[in-house]
C-alpha cells in the first residue's frame, strides 16, 4: 500500500488548523498508521529539505519548520501520494484551487501549511526517516472494502 508523509506544518499548528487538516485527509479515505507532534530537530528539518540545501529558501525553511511544534502522520492509501498533493494544493498557495487546504487557508509559499510527500519513492522514504517502525501501527480498518476496491 502507498505511503505519503504529512506535516502540519508550524503555522497551522499555531492557527489551531491541525485538526481541519486532519479531518480532509481522513475524510478523503487515507488511512492513519502513524502520527506524533513534535518539536523538530534542525538536523532532522536538513536531513528532510536535503535536495533543497545550497538554495536561497534553504536556511528560511528549516527556520520555519524548526520554529515551533508540528503535527507528523504517515498515512495509507491507494494513490496515497498524489490524492494527498491535490488534497494540499499547488506549492504557492496563490495558486492553489480553492476547495484544497492551502486554497482555503493560506497565502505565502513560506507559510503554506502543511508538507505532502512528492512521489511514490519519496513517501516510503520519507515515513522512514520521520517514524521508527515501531511507531507505526498496521491495522484493518473496518470501512477498509468501501474505500479500497480491490
Ligand atoms: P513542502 O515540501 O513543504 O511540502 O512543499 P512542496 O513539496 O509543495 O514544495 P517543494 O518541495 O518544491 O518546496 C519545499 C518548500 O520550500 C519552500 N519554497 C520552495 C520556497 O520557499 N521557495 C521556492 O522557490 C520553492 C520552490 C516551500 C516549500
Amino acid at each position: 500500500m502507498e505511503r505519503t508523509l504529512i506535516i502540519a506544518k508550524p503555522d497551522a499548528v499555531q492557527r489551531g488548523l491541525v485538526g481541519e487538516i486532519i479531518r480532509r485527509f481522513e475524510a478523503r479515505g487515507l488511512r492513519i498508521i502513524g502520527m506524533k507532534f513534535m518539536q523538530v530537530p534542525r538536523e532532522l528539518a536538513e536531513r528532510h529539505y536535503a535536495v533543497h540545501q545550497g538554495k536561497p529558501f534553504f536556511e528560511p525553511l528549516v527556520k520555519y519548520i524548526t520554529s515551533s511544534p508540528v503535527m507528523v502522520m504517515a498515512l495509507e492509501g491507494t494513490n496515497a501520494v498524489a490524492a494527498a498533493r491535490l488534497t494540499i494544493g499547488a506549492t504557492k498557495p496563490n495558486e492553489a484551487a480553492a476547495g484544497t487546504i492551502r486554497g482555503d487557508f493560506a497565502l505565502e509559499i513560506g507559510r503554506n501549511l502543511v508538507h505532502g510527500s512528492d512521489s511514490v519513492e519519496n513517501g516510503q522514504a520519507e515515513v522512514g526517516l520521520w517514524f521508527a517502525e515501531s511507531e507505526l501501527v498496521s491495522w484493518p480498518r473496518h470501512n477498509d472494502p468501501w474505500i479500497f476496491e480491490g
